[in-house]
C-alpha cells in the first residue's frame, strides 16, 4: 500500500515541500519558536500563514489589474458575515489540500486536530450572514471584481453553552489572539461624523449649503480579509471596519488634569465595532445599532468614492458605470442617504443630478416579510445622531411624495403608506421604503417570496414601479458546503467518473442520476454517508455525552431557534412518537436520532424555553431503557458554520418545516439536500424550487400552503379545535407541560402551551401538526427500504445544480448589476 506521500505527483510533492518550508519559516520568523515548543495552534498559525502567503501573491496581481484597467466592480455592504473557519476552505480554493494535509502528516501532527484549532469568524447571525459568505465565495469564483464591506466585530456572535437544558451565553472572543487572515490597511482609515447639527450657510453665489458641524468623529481602520476563488487567479477581499477613537485622547481634558476622563472617551470610539447584534431579525430602536450602521457604511462610501476618484477624478457621471452597491437587507440602507450627502454636500452636484446617479448604483435585497424585521428608526433619534441625514432623507421623501401625487391625484391614503416617514405619533423612518426608493432593483430570495413581495408587502410599490421587483433564489457554494466537508462523496464522484470541475460546474453531478437504481453506487453513497455518521456520533459523544447508533435514521433540524421555523412542531412529533413507543414497546419503528442545533437571541424568552424543552425531553428519553435506544435526542451546543460543517454531511432527514409564507428561502434546505438528506417540509421558501428540481418523489411535502395559511387567518383560526380534535396533539402538549420533563420546574414550558393555545398559536404549529406525522410515518416506511431511500438521496445530490451560488451571482451580475468578469492571467 502506498503511503500518501507516494500518491502524490511530483508537481505536488514540490508544493508540499514548500508549504513546509513555509510553515517552518513562520515558526522561527513570525512566532520566533522552536518547533519542539510549538501547541496546535502554533501549528494551524503558522499553516495559515504559509497559505495565506500563496494567496497574497494572487491578490496582489488581482488587485493591480483592478485598479490598472479601472474595472466596474461590485461593492456588497452587510452588517454580518458567516464566514467560518477559513483554513480548510483556503486550501481547497487554491489547491494545495492534499499538499497540506501531507505537510501536516510530516510534521507529525494530526490534520483535523490543527484545523479544529480554528476559531470560527462568526460574524453574523444566520441565514443572510452566511448567505453574504456563499456569495464572496462564488463572486472570486466567477472572477468578478468584487469587495465586501461590512464591520470587524471584536465580539460575534455568542459562544452558546447548555447549563441544565438552558440556554446560556458567553461572548465570542474569537480575535484575542489576533487572525492570520486579516491585512489591517492604516493607510486607507476614514473618519467619520455623527451628532452635532446642521448650521444654515450660504456661499458667495447666495446658494444654501448646509454645513455639519460640532459633530463627534471616530476612526474608520480597515481589516482586509482575502478572499480566493475556487481554481482561479482572483482573489478578492472583504474589508471589515473597526472603530477607533479619532484623538489619543481628548486633549482638553487632558489638559484639564484629567488623564483617567481623557483616556475613557477613547474607549466610547472603540465601542461601535464592539459587538454584534445577535437577532436574526434584527431589534429596532437601539441607538448603538444606527451608530453601527452609518458607521460601517460612510467608511466603505469614503472608500469606495476614494477609489472612484483615483480613477476618474470628479468625473461624477462616470460613477454608475464604475460602481454597483448591493445592499444586503435594509442594514446599509442609509447608504442611498450617505451618498445623496456627498454628492449633494462635499462635491455640490444639483440635486437631480445627484439623484439619478444614485438610483442607478443602489440595489436592495428584502430576506425576510416578518413585519417585526423591517427595521424603522424613530425620527427623534435619527436627528440626534444624523441630523443632516435627516433632512435628506425629508427632501427624497417630499419629492417622492410628489410623483405619487401626480400618478394617484388626492390619494392621501396611498401616501401614507408609501411614505418612507411613517406619521403617527411617534414619527418613525421606514429604512425599507429607503431602500426601495433609492434602487433600480429590488430581490427577494426565493421564487415564492419574491412573489409575496410583489402580491403583499411591497405591492404597491410593484404597480408603481413595476420592473424594480425581481427575484433572485439564493444558493450556497458547493466549495464549503461539499468539497471541504464531505469528502468522501467527493472521492466517489471521482471513482465513477464525474468531471473533476464539479466544484465549479455543479451540473456535473447530474451524471449520477445514471447511477441511481445502480446497487453498487447505491451501496456505496450510503456507506460514505455512514462513514459521516459514524463521525458525527463521536462529536455527539464529545459534546453532549449521548451515545448514539448511526445506523439510526439522523434527522437534523439546525438553524436560528424562532417560532415560524416551528422547533416546537418537532418535539411534538417526537413526544407523539415516544408516547406511541412507550403504549407499544414491541412496535417495529425506525430508529431515530433527533439532532437539533440552534441559537436563540438573548431576549427570545419563548426561543429559549424552546431549547429548554427539547433538551429536558432529551434528556428523559436518552435515559429510558424501556425504548431501548430506538429513540434519541441531541441538542448540539453552539451551532455555528463548522459544526454545520460536520453535521450535514451526516444528515439522513433535512427538517425544513416552517410555516407557509414565512421563510424566504432557506439555505440549509439546500446544504443538506446537495449532502443526501432528504427534505421533510412545507411548501415555503426554496423548497417550493427543491421539489421541482428532485421531484416529487424524493421530497416529502406536508402541510397547509400559503393559501391556506391565508384562508384559515381570514375565516378565523381557532387553535383549541385542533387540540381538541386530535388525541395524540393533546397527549403530546399536555405531556410537554406537565412537569413530567421538568419535575423540579413543573411550569418550565407553560408559555409553549399558552402561546398555542391561547394566544392564537400565529405559526399554525398545531394547524400543521396531524399532516406532519403522518408525514414522518411515511418518511420512515421510505427509510425501511434502503434502496429506495439511496436512490432518492442520490437524485438529491445529482439534482442541486440550481442551489450553487455562483447561478445566483451569475444571475445578479447579469441582470442586477451588469457585471463584466475579469479574468486574472
Ligand atoms: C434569512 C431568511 O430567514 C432565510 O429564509 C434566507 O434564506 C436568508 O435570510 C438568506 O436570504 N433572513 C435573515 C434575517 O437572516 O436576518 O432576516
Amino acid at each position: 500500500m502506498p503511503t500518501p506521500s507516494e500518491q502524490l505527483s511530483t508537481t505536488k510533492m514540490a508544493s508540499c515541500l514548500e508549504l513546509k518550508q513555509g510553515i517552518l519559516y513562520h515558526m522561527r520568523y513570525t512566532l520566533a519558536l522552536r518547533a519542539e515548543q510549538a501547541s496546535l495552534r502554533d501549528w494551524w498559525l503558522c499553516l495559515s500563514l504559509a497559505v495565506r502567503d500563496r494567496i497574497i501573491d494572487d491578490m496582489v496581481t488581482t488587485q493591480t489589474r483592478h485598479n490598472e484597467d479601472n474595472v466596474r466592480r461590485l461593492y456588497y455592504l452587510s452588517m454580518e458575515y458567516l464566514m467560518g473557519r477559513m483554513l480548510i476552505n483556503n486550501v481547497h480554493n487554491v489547491r494545495v489540500f492534499e499538499e497540506a494535509q501531507q505537510a501536516i502528516s510530516e510534521l507529525g501532527l494530526s490534520w483535523d486536530e490543527v484545523c479544529d484549532v480554528e476559531i470560527d469568524m462568526g460574524l453574523g447571525n444566520g441565514g443572510l450572514g452566511r448567505l453574504a459568505a456563499c456569495f464572496l465565495d462564488s463572486l472570486a469564483t466567477l472572477d468578478l471584481p468584487a469587495i465586501g464591506y461590512g464591520i470587524y466585530y471584536e465580539f460575534g456572535l455568542f459562544k452558546q453553552e447548555f447549563q441544565d437544558g438552558k440556554q446560556i451565553e458567553h461572548p465570542d472572543t474569537w480575535i484575542n489572539y489576533g487572525t492570520p487572515w486579516e491585512l489591517i490597511r492604516p493607510e486607507y482609515a476614514q473618519t467619520i461624523q455623527f451628532y452635532g447639527r446642521v448650521e444654515e450657510s450660504y456661499d458667495s453665489f447666495g446658494n444654501y449649503h448646509p454645513r455639519w458641524v460640532d459633530t463627534k468623529n471616530v476612526l474608520g481602520i480597515p481589516h482586509d480579509i482575502p478572499v480566493a476563488g475556487y481554481d482561479t487567479k482572483t482573489v478578492n477581499f472583504l474589508r471589515l471596519w473597526s472603530s477607533r477613537s479619532t484623538e489619543d485622547f481628548d486633549l482638553d481634558e487632558f489638559n484639564k488634569g484629567d488623564y483617567v476622563e481623557a483616556v475613557r472617551s477613547k474607549a466610547i470610539g472603540e465601542t461601535i465595532s464592539k459587538v454584534l447584534y445577535p437577532n436574526d431579525k434584527n431589534e429596532n430602536g437601539k441607538e448603538l445599532r444606527l451608530v453601527q450602521q452609518y458607521f460601517f457604511v460612510a467608511c466603505s462610501l469614503a472608500d469606495i468614492m476614494r477609489r472612484f476618484e483615483r480613477g476618474n477624478g470628479a468625473d461624477w457621471d462616470k460613477l454608475p458605470e464604475k460602481a454597483a452597491i448591493q445592499l444586503n437587507d435594509t442594514h446599509p440602507a442609509i447608504a442611498v442617504v450617505e451618498l445623496m450627502r456627498i454628492l449633494v454636500d462635499d462635491k455640490r452636484l444639483h440635486w437631480d443630478h445627484a439623484w439619478s446617479l444614485v438610483t442607478r448604483i443602489f440595489a436592495y435585497t428584502n430576506h425576510t416579510l416578518l413585519p417585526e424585521a423591517l427595521e424603522t428608526w424613530s425620527v427623534g433619534l435619527f436627528k440626534k445622531v444624523l441630523p443632516r441625514h435627516l433632512q435628506l432623507i425629508y427632501e427624497i421623501n417630499y419629492r417622492f411624495m410628489a410623483e405619487i401625487e401626480q400618478r394617484w391625484p388626492g390619494r392621501d391614503d396611498i401616501k401614507a403608506e408609501l411614505s418612507i416617514i411613517e406619521e403617527g405619533a411617534h414619527k418613525m423612518v421606514r429604512m425599507a421604503h429607503l431602500a426601495v426608493v433609492g434602487s433600480h432593483k429590488v430581490n427577494g430570495v426565493a421564487a415564492l417570496h419574491s412573489e409575496l413581495l410583489k402580491t403583499q408587502l411591497f405591492a404597491r410599490f410593484h404597480e408603481f414601479y413595476p420592473d424594480k421587483l425581481t427575484n433572485k433564489t439564493n444558493g450556497i457554494t458547493p466549495r464549503r458546503w461539499l468539497l471541504n466537508c464531505n469528502l468522501g462523496l467527493g472521492k466517489l464522484f471521482a471513482q465513477y467518473g464525474i468531471e473533476a470541475d464539479w466544484p465549479k460546474n455543479l451540473e456535473r453531478l447530474r451524471k449520477l442520476e445514471h447511477y441511481a437504481d445502480d446497487s453498487d453506487f447505491q451501496l456505496a453513497f450510503m456507506a460514505v454517508k455512514h462513514q459521516n455518521k459514524e463521525r458525527l456520533a463521536d462529536v455527539i459523544k464529545a459534546e453532549c455525552g449521548v451515545e448514539v447508533d448511526p445506523n439510526a435514521m439522523f434527522d437534523v433540524q439546525i438553524k436560528r431557534l424562532h417560532e415560524y421555523k416551528r422547533q416546537h412542531l418537532s418535539l411534538l412529533n417526537i413526544l407523539t412518537q415516544y408516547h406511541r413507543l412507550l403504549n407499544e414497546p414491541e412496535r417495529d419503528v425506525v430508529p431515530r436520532v433527533f439532532i437539533f442545533g440552534a441559537k436563540a437571541a438573548p431576549g427570545y424568552g419563548l426561543a429559549k424555553t424552546i431549547i429548554y424543552a427539547i433538551n429536558a425531553v432529551a434528556n428523559v428519553i436518552n435515559n429510558d431503557q424501556r425504548i431501548r435506544g430506538k429513540l434519541k435526542v441531541v441538542f448540539l451546543p453552539n451551532y455555528r458554520v463548522s459544526l454545520a460543517a460536520k453535521i450535514i454531511p451526516a444528515a439522513d432527514l433535512s427538517e425544513q418545516i416552517s410555516t407557509a409564507g414565512k421563510e424566504a428561502s432557506g439555505t440549509g434546505n439546500m446544504k443538506l439536500a446537495l449532502n443526501g438528506a432528504l427534505t421533510i417540509g412545507t411548501l415555503d421558501g426554496a423548497n417550493v424550487e427543491i421539489k421541482e428540481e428532485v421531484g416529487d418523489d424524493n421530497i416529502f411535502i406536508f402541510g397547509l400552503k400559503v393559501e391556506d395559511v391565508q384562508a384559515l387567518e381570514h375565516q378565523g383560526y381557532y387553535p383549541y379545535d385542533y387540540y381538541h380534535g386530535d388525541e395524540e396533539l393533546k397527549n403530546a402538549l399536555d405531556w410537554l407541560c406537565s412537569g413530567y420533563f421538568s419535575p423540579n420546574d413543573p411550569h418550565a414550558f407553560d408559555e409553549i402551551r399558552s402561546t398555542l393555545l391561547d394566544h392564537g398559536d400565529r405559526f399554525k404549529v398545531l394547524a400543521d401538526y396531524r399532516a406532519y406525522i403522518d408525514c414522518q410515518d411515511r418518511v420512515s416506511d421510505a427509510y425501511r427500504d434502503q434502496a429506495r431511500w439511496a436512490k432518492m438521496a442520490i437524485l438529491n445530490t445529482a439534482r442541486m445544480a440550481k442551489f450553487s451560488s455562483d447561478r445566483t451571482i451569475q444571475e445578479y451580475a447579469d441582470e442586477i448589476w451588469h457585471l463584466p468578469a475579469c479574468p486574472i492571467a
